[in-house]
């Protein structure tokens, strides 16, 4: 727990803070888990937010891609956005990964409602069939949301080779492991999840900030749902 931020988790928290989507207090979400806090990342919707988010985002595909690694991330043809969040993040990111990294993928997300004229389906962008597909997702707690995205683009023929997320609330999944782990393990087993964030990065920031009362419940929380390895 002990792990210093960098200073572009600093910046993303900082600046997730000034428009409130990061908020502390009393929160149901989608497992329906009572939690101190809540992150939402549809709320880091202006240029220079966007611009923030993604550049992390980039920086932390383009790093896990580089061979010198320790811990590397296979190559991959597609960066997926996952409808309705992921759809923006992944589109500004594929662009910073070419223009500040020079790494070209294609780019697609899908539709909550699927198209029954034109081209019609749930896909849009660049066809999943025969690629490897990276997903791009904003926040992971039981991961409903994120083997949903897995399993359309396997439906699609599309392989995952990893999942990238802004916030790994690092919680206990379906199946009584850590979420993350239990994805990684549905999508290959060798490290293939990766987070800006985590929450004990999050509890890092309010210890530097001296927000005792919002650090007790998050602690509480952990507890209660948090990894235990
Ligand atoms: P799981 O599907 O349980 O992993 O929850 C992740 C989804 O919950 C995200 O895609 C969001 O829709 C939502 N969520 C947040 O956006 N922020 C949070 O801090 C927590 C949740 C949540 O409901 O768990």
């Amino acid at each position: 727990m002990a792990q210093n931020l960098q200073p572009y988790q600093v910046e993303l928290i900082d600046h997730a803070m000034t428009v409130d989507a990061l908020k502390f207090g009393s929160f149901t979400l989608k497992s329906g888990r009572i939690s101190p806090y809540f992150f939402n990342a549809g709320l880091l919707s202006t240029g220079p937010l966007l611009n923030t988010l993604c550049t992390a985002y980039a920086s932390v595909i383009a790093s896990a891609l580089s061979p010198s690694s320790p811990s590397p991330l296979p190559e991959f043809d597609v960066l997926f956005g996952p409808a309705y969040k992921g759809i923006p993040l992944a589109a500004c990111t594929s662009m910073l990964l070419h223009s500040q990294h020079g790494i070209s993928v294609g780019l697609a997300y899908d539709r909550k409602e699927p198209k029954d004229h034109g081209e019609g389906g749930s896909m849009v962008g660049v066809p999943v069939r025969g690629k490897r597909v990276l997903i791009l997702d904003d926040v992971m707690t039981a991961g409903t949301a994120v083997r949903s995205a897995i399993d359309l683009i396997r439906r699609e023929g599309g392989e995952v080779v990893g999942v990238v997320m802004c916030l790994d609330r690092e919680e206990v999944g379906k199946e009584g492991q850590s979420t993350v782990k239990e994805v990684d393990l549905a999508i290959g087993g060798k490290n293939q999840v990766r987070a800006i964030l985590r929450m004990r990065d999050l509890m890092q920031w309010l210890k530097a900030k001296g927000r005792d009362e919002d650090l007790k419940g998050m602690q509480e929380y952990w507890e209660k749902y948090g990894v235990k390895e």
